[in-house]
């Protein structure tokens, strides 16, 4: 009985050992509940409500912070709920997101990350974790094929560490280009073919254009699996490109860089080892708990050299290890979370191996995804041919839009389509999948698949839930 019992109760308190194992097994009593149902079909994947419903309050639920302490058995009723009303993102038919699943390795090192509750930024308080970071930031670059693995790194959101400039790719390297003060107007947008990857031609001419306005183009930043197409720029040309004007060449590989584990697929970022910088984000195609996000550097030293301010209080040089391993002066931030430790925890259960059949077995589900529709009646794909990622771009056309002409009218009502199917799944709770115009395509649904609990059965169930939902 939890009801008279509060936080004041359990350890450090006098006595309170016992109700803060009792208190600590009831939470794992949850968790572990809630990840069974995860993965049972039967349950939802969401229960929606509106904003104002939550601030208004469900039974027993209340989001208003108070001022007087509240018992144990209330504070386990909030953690029930804060499940409850959230999304399953492990649920197999959650496809909303590129980083979607729950690998109960990763959950386990997620745990067992925040019971250590340290900080990054120095080996004298996160001394096994700053040497699991630095081995599989090595392991990393050994794929990438730089050589022996040579270079450097850090697990940090990533894209904004870099300086940019040029780019035709994920919103966040414009946004980059703000904060760091260079200006939106100087990040230039690169063509892109019918599927979205760069046109070399066009990086080319707009470095000979800016440079013969005076402008000093410095940073190219090609994208290994954009986050809608799912489409991998060609590296090499680009590559040759920036060699003949020396422009640094970041690759963006947050969602296409876990290809790299594959075999079959890993040609798709050819050339991805004549890049200055790349990122990869394990949270992402390689199922890793949020939130996982390398990037990684050619030129060792060079995060130091750009980022160092030698705090004195936190990188005193006279301590009695080897400070190079005090990462934190590398990093934007000062506090850096543990990121590394439910990845290298995941990479020791399933060995490489095991990420390469994960991979190529989300590529197959998504293969049959594309085959079973390209030919559907009431489906039309977005770009011709097979994805090169997960991602399946398609517009599913309602019975009464199909014998329609082309045209606005048309356009005009097929952009209504997929938000109205998507609200329909979200209320009904059974399944959640992306959607969103691109460039003068109206809305289209983009299908992807990271999740290692996805299996045919449910790319059936997302097509009969669409047809159920879309059929006029
Ligand atoms: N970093 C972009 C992720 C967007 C998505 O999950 O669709």
């Amino acid at each position: 009985d939890f009801s008279n019992l509060f936080a004041r109760d359990l350890l450090p308190a006098k006595n309170g050992e016992e109700p803060t194992i009792q208190f600590l097994l009831e939470v794992v009593e949850i968790l572990t509940n809630y990840v069974r149902k995860t993965f049972d079909r039967s349950t939802k994947v969401l229960d929606f409500h509106h904003p104002h419903q939550l601030l208004e309050g469900m039974e027993g639920f209340n989001l208003e912070l108070s001022d007087q302490p509240e018992s144990l058995e209330q504070i386990l009723v909030d953690c029930r709920d804060t499940l409850k009303y959230g999304v399953r993102t492990g649920h197999p038919r959650f496809f909303n997101q590129l980083s979607s699943g729950l690998d109960i390795i990763g959950l386990a090192g997620e745990w067992l990350t925040s019971t250590a509750n340290t900080n990054m930024f120095t080996y004298e308080i996160a001394p096994v974790f700053v040497l699991m970071e630095q081995l599989t930031l090595k392991k990393m670059r050994e794929i990438i094929g730089w050589t022996n693995g040579d270079g450097d790194g850090l697990f940090s959101p990533a894209n904004m560490i870099l300086i940019l400039y040029y780019l035709a790719s994920h919103y966040s390297i414009k946004k980059a280009g703000a904060v760091l003060g260079f200006g939106k107007e100087n990040v230039i947008l690169l063509k892109t073919d019918e599927r979205g990857r760069v046109i070399p031609a066009d990086l080319e001419a707009k470095i000979i254009d800016a440079k013969q306005k005076g402008y000093v183009p410095l940073f190219v930043n090609a994208t290994a699996g954009t986050t809608v197409y799912g489409a991998f720029d060609p590296i090499n040309d680009i590559a040759d490109i920036c060699e003949k004007y020396n422009l640094w060449l970041h690759v963006d590989g947050a969602w296409g860089g876990g290809l790299l584990m594959s075999r079959k697929h890993r040609h798709k970022l050819s050339g991805i080892e004549r890049a200055n910088s790349v990122t990869w984000n394990p949270h992402k195609m390689m199922g890793v708990p949020l939130q996982c996000s390398a990037i990684l550097v050619r030129e060792k030293g060079i995060l130091q050299g750009c980022n160092s301010m030698c705090a004195g209080y936190l990188f005193q040089p006279d301590k009695q290890y080897d400070v190079t391993y005090d990462t934190g002066d590398k990093a934007i931030q000062c506090g850096r979370h543990v990121d590394i430790f439910k990845f290298w925890l995941m990479w020791k259960a399933k060995g490489t191996i095991g990420f390469e059949q994960h991979i190529d077995r989300c590529l197959e589900l998504s293969e049959y995804l594309y085959n079973k529709i390209k030919n559907r009646e009431g489906y039309e794909m977005v770009f011709e041919g097979q994805p090169q990622h997960t991602n399946v771009c398609f517009w599913y056309i309602p019975p009464s839009l199909r014998g329609m002409p082309h045209g606005d009218k048309r356009r005009e009502k097929l952009h209504m389509v997929a938000p109205k199917i998507k609200a329909m799944m979200m209320e009904c709770g059974t399944t959640m999948v992306g959607y969103q115009p691109q460039g003068d395509k109206v809305n289209f649904f983009r299908m992807v698949v990271s999740n290692h609990a996805v299996t045919k059965s449910d790319i059936d169930f997302l097509i009969d839930e669409i047809e159920r939902l879309g059929h006029d």
